[in-house]
């Protein structure tokens, strides 16, 4: 081994070590040097997994995905990888992968050949639409399909058919973060990115289990505090994790009061004068909200928010029911806690991050604790400057790639919503399609779709890279409604699953590095990776599909590529909306050779900190600069504290909070086929506290029923186990698609963002 690459693992082993001792149970693959491994073709590819967006080289051999190490080259994870990542190409080769298409004939699945099921899909498509309309079909999608993936299902629906019916899986995972940018900023996309983590002196995780959820991030954040150990990582969660295992300051609060501490936290920060006074004056503006706005959980749900002027003296007033002794009644953190943590954010010498993801997101006031935790950022002028920033993290490989920046939701375009008729326009011209064609007008959210499957309104769904029969909150409703008289559900897939099950033709996808394609991160960073080994069988690319389906029902004019060079096409006709200095994104080349590139790319430069102008060519001056709203401000909300849809009562008296372990991926169908995940972690499970578990006579390995007024389920019961729930509350994992969690869950959501809140229900827990 060169000397220079001998220290370059030392390193890398190194922070392997700190982040190993401090991350119990989670295991980092360092570049290896096991010599079976020195003669694969090594070739690069983002992780297929978590939004953190690693990069890795996969070892090819004989046609084979063998192997995986983190790329050194990576700035993102620096060599390192978790375990998902680590053994993330053996989720190509379970035993049961689809090689064919199947369809539903006198009500069992047949296997057919995948022309005959494309041409079936494209006939019924067209079959639905003259008897029933445009807006009878409908595709539900993911922040796991790749960005041509997205790009080419809203223009094939949006431009070409003419309906709005276009959603993904990402509005029951980071809507919340969207409509919170779009509000306080006006424009939809994180401001930082991850090497705020190398400049920040504290971290404020507000309600996420990074050590398990974003595992490499997390290990950036314990290599900083370890060479440096006055940095302090702040937990504030409702159930104790291994995140909070490692953190300095650990502050346990009770369900949904985030909402009033972060206000808590602007009353100190005003009430000590800590706040930027001449931040606030050059751009900031002062807004209040419509206020009780309810929960969506009847049908066709409508809410429009206003924005009323504030002064900055009214703003303050109304914060005063939030002081620090008050929101401890209602929290249960301690009010010298709330003030410490105000000191925090008020200490001009302190650079500060605040991470969140779906504690935040999955809320009935998800939009509001995104703007709030902006407030204590615009407050205090921390915000667009290494380590200084709020930091959304996503959940999905490419939530922001192909959700938020192809805009694969109902309201939105590649380039500005539905709504804007200059938006309209330009995806007409680069689409060549007419412009009265695409509607002005959203249709359904995600929860509204599934609706309206059970309504008979969208008579034609079609799901790709998404697993909803065991994602949907409220599921019986949901899965009751694929299963009605005159429904067609086509779901391209790789494995079985609940919703497969449900299928009436499965297309068999090409997966991941199967097929070529792009992701996007959560840091604005565009990866690309070639096609690497071939897909099993009939296996065909979502994207492709696509194209196939919509060239059957004539739209072949719109859809020219030729097989070959189709993603590169894609991806220069998709780049053109995104032309100029507030999203430019690099051209296929540049993200060809290199190991993901951040957007704005303007003139070769990426851009890693939006909003001031020494870093982001669209900013004017020298200083901050929010361009996305029409004053050219950021604007504070006030928003207050509301109650949850759902609260423990005496007929259901506990918390039910759902969420994730590190082995595995969502619904377990990738990491419960990849046998050492799957060994790990076999079985869902009820995590107790053992105070409540002590007066239900429970004992860890016990069964117990857990009761919702939606449903019921049988569990084993953990107690001091990875995690410990607040006392009250219970924690249910949702990987496991034999214990269908979201039978329990209710479908409330935000009603400015749409997104489900699968953190709050109310149950009964019984001994079985
Ligand atoms: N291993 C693994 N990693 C993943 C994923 C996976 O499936 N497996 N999925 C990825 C995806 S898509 C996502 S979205 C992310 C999710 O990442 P996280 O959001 O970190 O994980 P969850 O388990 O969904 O949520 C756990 C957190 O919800 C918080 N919480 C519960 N109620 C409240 C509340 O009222 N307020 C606040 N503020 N917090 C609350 C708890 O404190 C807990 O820390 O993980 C990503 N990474
Ligand atoms: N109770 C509860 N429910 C939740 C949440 C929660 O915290 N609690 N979180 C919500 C959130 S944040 C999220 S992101 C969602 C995730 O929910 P889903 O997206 O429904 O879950 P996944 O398991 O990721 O589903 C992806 C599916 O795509 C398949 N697949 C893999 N690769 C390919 C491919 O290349 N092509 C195709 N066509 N298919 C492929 C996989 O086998 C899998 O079945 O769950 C939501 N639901
Ligand atoms: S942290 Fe996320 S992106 Fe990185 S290797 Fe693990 S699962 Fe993959
Ligand atoms: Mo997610």
């Amino acid at each position: 081994m060169k000397r220079r690459d001998m220290l370059k693992q030392i390193a890398t082993l190194a922070a392997v070590g700190a982040a190993q001792e401090l991350m119990p149970g989670v295991v980092f693959a360092a570049p290896t040097v096991d010599p079976r491994l020195q003669g694969l073709d090594w070739q690069k590819a983002p992780c297929r997994f978590c939004g953190t967006g690693c990069g890795l080289l996969i070892g090819l051999e004989k046609g084979r995905a063998v192997a995986v190490k983190g790329d050194p080259t990576s700035p993102v994870n620096k060599g390192l990888c978790c375990v998902k990542g680590y053994h993330s190409v053996m989720a190509l080769y379970g035993a049961d992968r689809f090689k064919t298409a199947w369809v539903r004939k006198d009500g069992k699945l047949t296997p057919v050949p995948v022309q005959q099921a494309l041409d079936l899909v494209a006939s019924k498509m067209k079959e639905t639409i003259a008897a029933t309309g445009k807006d009878s079909v409908a595709i539900y999608g993911s922040g796991q399909w790749t960005i041509p993936d997205g790009y080419v299902a809203s223009k094939f629906f949006k431009g070409c058919i003419g309906t709005n019916n276009v959603e993904a899986n990402a509005r029951l995972c980071m809507a919340s973060a969207v409509t919170g940018m779009m509000t306080t900023f006006g424009l939809d996309e994180p401001m930082g990115c991850y090497e705020d983590i190398d400049h920040a002196d504290v971290f404020v995780l507000w309600g996420n289990n990074m050590a398990e959820m974003h595992p490499v991030l997390f290990s950036r954040v314990l290599e900083r505090r370890l060479a440096r150990p006055e940095i302090k990582i702040i937990d504030l969660t409702t159930r104790w994790t291994r995140t909070s295992m490692a953190s300095d300051k650990v502050m346990v609060f009770q369900p949904q009061t985030d909402l009033a501490i972060l206000n808590a936290i602007c009353y100190e920060i005003l009430r000590n004068g800590w706040a930027d006074q001449r931040f606030l004056e050059q751009h900031v503006s002062f807004k209040a909200g419509k206020t009780n706005i309810g929960y969506g959980t009847e049908d066709k749900f409508a809410f429009t928010d206003e924005a009323k002027p504030l002064t900055l003296q009214e703003y303050r007033k109304k914060l005063e029911d939030y002081t620090p002794e008050k929101v401890e009644a209602l929290s249960g953190v301690p009010a010298k806690d709330i003030r410490y943590l105000a000191s925090l954010y008020g200490d001009p010498k302190k650079k500060l991050v605040s991470f969140w993801c779906m504690g935040f997101n999955q809320h009935t006031r998800g939009t509001w604790v995104n703007n709030l935790v902006y407030n204590a950022h615009l407050l205090t002028g921390k915000i667009s400057m290494p380590g200084n920033g709020p930091f959304s993290l996503t959940g999905q490989p490419s939530a922001c790639g192909t959700v938020r920046e192809v805009g694969t939701l109902t309201h939105r375009l590649p380039h500005g919503d539905v709504t804007d008729p200059h938006a309209r326009e330009l995806a007409a011209k680069i689409w060549r399609v007419p412009v009265e064609r695409i509607p002005s007008k959203p249709t359904y959210h995600t929860v509204e779709m599934f609706r309206a499957l059970d309504r008979g309104e969208i008579r034609f769904l079609w799901i790709q890279v998404t697993n909803p029969m065991v994602t949907m909150p409220k599921l019986k409703r949901y899965r009751d409604a694929t299963k009605k008289e005159g429904r067609f559900i086509v779901v391209s897939e790789v494995y079985p699953t609940p919703t497969s099950d449900i299928a009436d033709v499965i297309l068999p996808s090409a997966m991941w590095i199967e097929r070529e394609g792009m992701f996007g991160s959560g840091e604005r960073r565009t990866q690309h990776w070639n096609k690497l080994v071939q897909p099993p069988g009939e296996a065909m690319s979502d994207t492709w599909q696509l194209i196939e389906v919509a060239r059957r029902m004539g739209f072949t004019k719109e859809f020219p590529y030729k097989e070959e060079t189709h993603i590169r096409d894609i991806w220069e006709e998709y780049r053109q909306f995104q032309h100029g200095p507030q999203h430019e994104m690099a051209p296929y080349d540049e993200l060809r050779a290199k190991p993901g590139v951040l957007w704005p790319f303007v003139n070769g430069k990426e851009t890693k900190w939006r909003y001031h102008g020494k870093y982001d060519a669209a900013a004017k001056g020298t200083g901050h600069h929010f361009y996305g709203k029409p004053d050219q401000h950021a604007w504070i909300w006030f928003r207050p504290y509301e109650a949850p849809a759902e609260s423990p009562d005496a007929q259901y008296p506990f918390w039910l909070n759902t969420g994730r372990v590190v082995e595995h991926w969502h619904t377990g169908s990738l990491t419960r086929r990849i046998p050492v995940l799957h060994q790990a972690v076999p079985r869902s499970y009820a995590e107790l506290h053992p105070a409540d578990a002590k007066r239900l006579n429970v004992r860890n390995g016990d069964r117990v029923r857990l009761t919702s007024r939606r449903g019921s389920l049988v569990l084993t019961a953990q107690i001091d186990g990875r995690g410990r729930p607040a006392e009250g509350q219970v924690f249910v994992p949702f990987f496991d698609e034999s214990i269908l969690i979201n039978e329990l869950t209710l479908d409330a959501f935000c009603p400015i963002s749409r997104q489900p809140d699968y953190k709050k229900c109310a149950v009964k827990v019984e001994k079985a």
